[in-house]
């Protein structure tokens, strides 16, 4: 179990929200933020652009808010994930193409094997002949972004961010067909959006929404509360104190050989397809 600390976050605009346009490791400024209604759930809409922010913009990032602590594990990765250096590129899980349905066989062979395998390959890169940042947990080192040197910071937060999120992504889609949320986690999604349907037209909306690369995710702050964010390029919710449950690639390499421009065609395959055990299973890690 790896503790992470949190960075402050988006309640210390005042705003209580259950989606966000994050991003940025928690790193971004928030100055001007407005909501409004998207299925029926208020968004919170930063006034910084998505990936407009640097690492070096660390006015808040340098401290916990209220002390506590986002627990996360990363058993509950792909098998043969990493969790320090040197990182391998984790297990698929499945073939290319069992999820046809979703993603053809070609897309994820270069997914997987071309792209998780280049975030890996350069993550490593950046880490080889610096003992120092090389003992520190993949967890540790991207909760923790503004604390490592300037030389290798930006290769950590893309490539480590990279390494991470497809690792979490791949076992969340389930060959098989899609299941149902479990346990808690069911509960918190009743309780945050009103149904499994409310949630899924929440996240469908900023999913297509997103413009340029990036991810939603759905995420849980330290006391279980769950939310909605999306991040630019490879940033993740761990930068920002959340914990990562259940979240979508849309850079157009997940999936633009099937779907071209269609992305939202591609969601909405994606939210028939997701693997609920995992969810439950990433939420209560
Ligand atoms: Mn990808």
């Amino acid at each position: 179990m790896n503790k992470i600390r949190p960075v402050p976050r988006h309640h210390a605009d005042g705003l209580d929200t259950n989606t966000t346009d994050a991003s940025s490791a928690g790193l971004t400024r928030r100055k001007t933020l407005l909501g409004l209604a998207v299925g029926g759930a208020t968004v919170a809409l930063s006034g910084s652009l998505l990936g407009c922010a640097t690492p070096s913009d660390e006015s808040e990032a340098s401290s916990s808010e209220d002390g506590s602590s986002v627990d996360f594990d990363l058993a509950v990765a792909a098998p043969g994930a990493s969790s320090v250096y040197p990182f391998a590129l984790p297990a698929l899980g499945f073939a290319h193409d069992a999820i046809e349905a979703v993603v053809d066989a070609r897309t994820m062979e270069i997914h997987h094997g071309k792209h998780h395998q280049g975030y890996t390959n350069k993550l490593n890169a950046a880490l080889e002949g610096n003992a120092e940042v090389q003992g520190k947990s993949l967890l540790t080192l991207l909760s923790g972004l503004q604390d490592l040197p300037d030389s290798v910071r930006t290769a950590v937060r893309n490539n480590g961010g990279g390494y991470l999120n497809h690792s979490l992504f791949w076992p969340l889609l389930a060959p098989g067909g899609g299941t149902s949320p479990e346990g808690g986690l069911a509960a918190a999604i009743d309780e945050q959006f009103g149904s499994v349907d409310g949630f899924r037209e929440t996240f469908a909306t900023q999913a297509k929404g997103l413009f340029g690369s990036g991810w939603a995710w759905l995420s849980a702050d330290s006391t279980g509360a769950l939310q909605i964010t999306r991040y630019a390029n490879q940033d993740t919710p761990l930068s920002s104190g959340l914990k990562p449950v259940l979240g979508i690639d849309v850079w157009e390499h997940a999936y633009y050989l099937k779907y071209q421009n269609r992305r939202g065609d591609y969601v909405n395959n994606f939210l028939d397809t997701v693997n609920w055990s995992q969810a439950s299973a990433n939420f209560a890690a």
